[in-house]
């Protein structure tokens, strides 16, 4: 069967542009593939770049247990990054520009070396440039924040914003680094960045070989988002977040 992949990817564009939920595509007709999925993500990507916005990295996601559990799915996927996704570390967002906003603790990489295909750990590692405590603001469009793998890959993985914080040396061992994520500042949720496959390095080799599937080749200069590490807290106006890793340091952001 061939699909409009075009109108598709306008549906999941338009209700992230103006920040309305829509049903899930497997329910209203638009029963896709995971690669089907990925058509339509890069297609809505496309739409983001037509109006003005650049691709500055990737993310992963359900690289834990925890987010897998929270989601109830179990397959590492990817989505893409643009400058109009980046918010500023301490910065203010606003609650009119997202859906069902939530927000999870992630370790960032930056790219110095292109990264593509099947490599090592050790070979990811080494296109490491440097390593930031994160935070990421998922944002399904979908309503009720339920979707299957299909949906949630076309809706770009649910990536809606991202801070990272300072970036730190590479040679920073990074495979078993505390995490702390507040909410107004109490602990909302604690764990390990071990719990990101074993070491986010791992994440970013995962993103170098998932991403040449669709023919997508990291670049210098790249930040990896490497999946949260911790089930994701939802947001509400007056919050305040802030990640903070061993080591690392901390990120932080408020809702208005
Ligand atoms: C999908 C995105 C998953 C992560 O870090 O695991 C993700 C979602 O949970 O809505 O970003
Ligand atoms: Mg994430």
């Amino acid at each position: 069967m061939t699909r409009d992949y075009a109108a598709i990817a306008r549906i999941v564009d338009d209700a992230a542009h103006h920040a309305t939920a829509i049903p899930q595509l497997s329910t209203t007709g638009h029963d896709l593939t995971l690669e089907e999925g990925y058509i339509v993500q890069a297609a809505s990507i496309g739409r983001r770049e037509a109006r003005g916005e650049r691709l500055i990295g990737v993310k992963m996601g359900f690289t834990s247990r925890a987010k897998q559990i929270q989601m109830g799915l179990s397959d590492v996927i990817w989505g893409r990054l643009t400058d109009g996704m980046r918010v500023e570390d301490g910065g203010v967002i606003s609650l009119d520009t997202y859906v069902h906003p939530r927000a999870e603790p992630e370790i960032a990489f930056l790219l110095k070396k292109p990264l593509s295909g099947k490599v090592t750990l050790l070979e990811a590692m080494s296109a490491v440039e440097a390593i930031a405590p994160a935070i990421e603001i998922i944002d399904s469009r979908y309503e009720g924040f339920k979707f299957n793998l299909p949906d949630v890959v076309a809706d770009n993985t649910s990536s809606s914003g991202f801070v990272t914080g300072s970036w730190c040396l590479p040679t920073i061992e990074c495979s078993n680094l505390g995490f702390v994520l507040e909410l107004n500042g109490r602990a909302a949720q604690v764990g390990s960045s071990a719990a990101v496959l074993g070491h986010p390095g791992r994440a970013l080799a995962a993103a170098a070989r998932l991403a040449m599937q669709q023919e997508v080749e990291l670049q210098a200069g790249w930040i990896v988002m490497t999946g949260g590490a911790t089930a994701a807290i939802a947001l509400s106006s007056g919050d305040h977040v802030r990640c903070s890793v061993q080591s690392l340091g901390e990120a932080s952001f408020s809702v208005n």
